[in-house]
């Protein structure tokens, strides 16, 4: 650090249409050393500046390939965490403005995993028939937990074969801290609801009895995403009789009854594909986070396809929209006077337990 740091306040009040040029202009000053990373759910304002888009798989993928010095994330803290494990150590993973959470990771954290893992095993004399799972979208330290417990990261697109390779070894999961996508996973590969029991970790044994705890092939963490918790069957109902020919697509952290009444599950760049490679003319109802739906909308409309987002209300990631230009526009600029502010670094004891347990899913898949 060679310059005083530009303060938040000198930018906050700016318009988006003037931190759009200091965007552009600090890109253009900044040139190789900088890559801008921007995950799906970005609203256009600052997804716009992405060099490289994606999922967080995608996007994990593009950290351990990219060689820029700085990597910004337009995305949520999880992911800026997973770019710090995966990139080399003299890269540098910014997070434009560091309150941009996920409230599913949230959900669960390692005093509660630890606790639930150390219940669930003495319920199961201690016969090492646990694997835990955790969803990419969670803090660092439960990837370092899985990482150090015979673990495993999933996410949306490779959940399926990560189950697969879970059950291989032991015969329960402990999957947090979605439910919905475990519960949908697991249905797909034919394990009974019955089977797939809800784990509360705020009560003892997980509000559960022994012998469901025995009987239960998946545990599934009480948590869930309150963006897809919005969509009801009552919306796919509606869109089939005013489109009786229409398509129905969701992403698997929605509600079960919404998941089994589409024609297609998926994430999103599952669900991304599915639509760009459709036939001209078909009608599509979009289960996913609106900024997403938004875009593939205005995309499609040159192609005659509609594209119909599930809910009336507005599903936003809201948390994904706190990195808004302002906040892109003053980390970029504070870079161009060489300081980092808002870098996600993970403790390297947690970094490398977590990379053990991510490794293990890119060699899944
Ligand atoms: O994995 C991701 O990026 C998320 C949060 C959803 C998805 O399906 O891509
Ligand atoms: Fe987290 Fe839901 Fe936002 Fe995805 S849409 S990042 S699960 S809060």
């Amino acid at each position: 650090m060679n310059e005083t740091v530009i303060q938040f306040d000198r930018h906050q009040h700016n318009t988006d249409e003037k931190c759009q040029e200091r965007i552009l202009n600090s890109k253009r000053n900044l040139k190789d050393s900088l890559i801008i990373l921007g995950h799906h759910y970005q609203n256009e304002s600052v997804y716009r500046h992405a060099d490289y888009t994606g999922d967080s798989l995608k996007l994990a993928q593009y950290t351990q390939a990219l060689d820029a010095k700085y990597i910004i994330f337009l995305g949520v803290h999880f992911m800026a965490e997973v770019s710090n494990i995966l990139s080399r150590s003299d890269q540098v993973t910014i997070l434009p403005d560091l309150s941009a959470g996920c409230q599913m990771a949230d959900m669960a954290d390692l005093q509660k995993v630890e606790r639930s893992y150390r219940e669930l095993n003495k319920v199961l004399n201690f016969d090492q028939t646990i694997t835990p799972i955790t969803y990419i979208n969670s803090a660092a330290d439960l990837k370092a937990f899985c990482g150090d417990h015979d673990g495993i990261v999933c996410t949306s697109t490779n959940a399926p074969k990560i189950l697969e390779w879970a059950f291989k070894s032991k015969e329960k999961v402990l999957f947090f801290p979605d439910q919905n996508l475990g519960r949908w996973t697991g249905f797909k590969m034919g394990i009974n609801l019955d089977e797939m029991v809800v784990w509360d970790p705020d009560l003892p044994l997980g509000g559960l009895t022994k012998e469901q705890i025995t009987k239960a092939k998946i545990l599934l963490w009480k948590g869930h995403c309150a963006v897809h918790q919005m969509f009801r069957l009552d919306h796919i109902k509606k869109f089939r009789s005013d489109h009786p020919d229409g398509i129905v697509i969701s992403h698997p952290e929605s509600p079960f009854e919404v998941c089994s009444n589409s024609d297609f599950v998926g994430s999103t760049e599952f669900i991304l594909n599915t639509i760009k490679n459709s036939d001209s003319g078909t009608k599509w109802l979009v289960g996913t986070e609106l900024n997403l739906v938004n875009r593939l909308a205005n995309e499609m409309i040159k192609e005659d396809k509609m594209v119909k987002f599930m809910s009336h209300v507005i599903c936003e990631c809201s948390t994904m929209a706190r990195i808004d230009p302002q906040h892109l526009a003053w980390v970029l600029e504070n870079l161009e006077n060489n300081n980092i502010v808002n870098e996600i670094i993970v403790p390297e004891a947690i970094a490398k337990s977590a990379k053990i347990a991510l490794d293990r899913m890119m060699q899944v898949v």
